[in-house]
């Protein structure tokens, strides 16, 4: 493991609130184990192992029924872990891969037949080398055919920087992490009205109200996050997916608790419909249909 890194919570509580039934968490990885499933030689951390099975048992624990497992840095373009989980999920998850333009269509078809349903383009420079826009632009070419989406994970103030591009992606596109708001700043701030503008503007765009645990300035519940998620649940009720982020890559400071993760769900979306349609309906029109 990289110094600093923290591995996931050994012990995480029950939560209180109870998902509806068919719930997914629509955004969570497998790392390793890396003496099957080495870590890329490339990459910017090295994370503890966080196999199939463990993600499998916290699935049931937490009272969700899928999992939605996105290829993470650390594995960088070797996707065989996440294909590998989803092989072994008795079609109870699906996946979001990451490509390189070299790619083979064989490649591609054996993801597809296996369950991935899109792919993620990762513009956080502490993360990876950046790809150039032209080479994302011939890769949605190659995957768009396959029904698949565009998973993008950027950094709020970078947003100006990568909008145009955002805007010209042709397929369905899931932006990572509310796009990473600065909670200091408020929910009013410029900055986020301008990621609001975006998802009005691109009705192709949805939004993963995740990862309270990566912007909260005060921790645990989460509360100066959820007027954030909470906007976007209002605003959008038909384009947001949540999701746990287990293991939880990078948190610098305390493992995340993945039942208090669960009982953040309804401060953020407080009714029994906004609660089907995030975690329920919204996923599996995008991933099972
Ligand atoms: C996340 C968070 C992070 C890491 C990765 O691909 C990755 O390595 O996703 C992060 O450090 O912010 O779960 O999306």
């Amino acid at each position: 493991m990289s110094p600093g890194y923290i591995p996931f919570h050994p012990n995480p509580s029950k939560p209180k609130y109870k998902p509806p039934a068919g719930a997914v968490d629509a955004h969570c990885h497998v790392f390793g184990p890396e003496a099957k499933f080495s870590y890329a030689p490339e990459r910017k951390y090295t994370p503890c192992d966080a196999p199939k099975e463990k993600l499998f048992a916290l699935r049931d624990f937490l009272g969700f029924d899928k999992n939605v497992i996105v290829q993470a840095s650390c594995h960088s373009k070797d996707n065989r872990a996440m294909i590998d989980a989803l092989d072994a999920s008795n079609g109870k998850a699906k996946g979001v891969a990451f490509v390189g333009e070299e790619v083979t269509d064989d490649e591609l078809k054996w993801m597809d037949k296996a369950g991935v349903r899109g792919v993620r383009f990762n513009f956080l420079k502490r993360l990876v080398d950046i790809t150039p826009p032209d080479v994302l632009h011939r890769i949605v070419k190659r995957v768009a055919p396959l029904g698949w989406h565009i998973v993008i994970y950027f950094e709020m103030p970078d947003l100006p920087e990568y909008e145009s591009f955002f805007s010209s992606i042709p397929t369905t596109v899931v932006v990572d992490h509310m796009g990473t708001p600065d909670v200091k700043k408020g929910v009013d701030h410029p900055e986020n009205q301008r990621f609001h503008r975006l998802m009005d503007a691109h009705k192709n765009f949805y939004v993963k109200v995740t990862c309270p645990e990566r912007m909260s300035l005060i921790g645990p519940p989460y509360d100066d996050v959820a007027p954030f998620g909470r906007v976007l649940v209002e605003r959008f009720p038909d384009r947001v997916i949540w999701g746990t982020d287990w293991p939880h890559p990078n948190m610098k400071k305390v493992a995340p608790d993945d039942g208090i993760l669960v009982d953040y769900i309804p401060k953020i979306a407080p009714t029994a419909a906004s609660q089907q349609a995030l975690l329920v309906d919204n996923p599996m029109r995008l991933y099972w249909s």
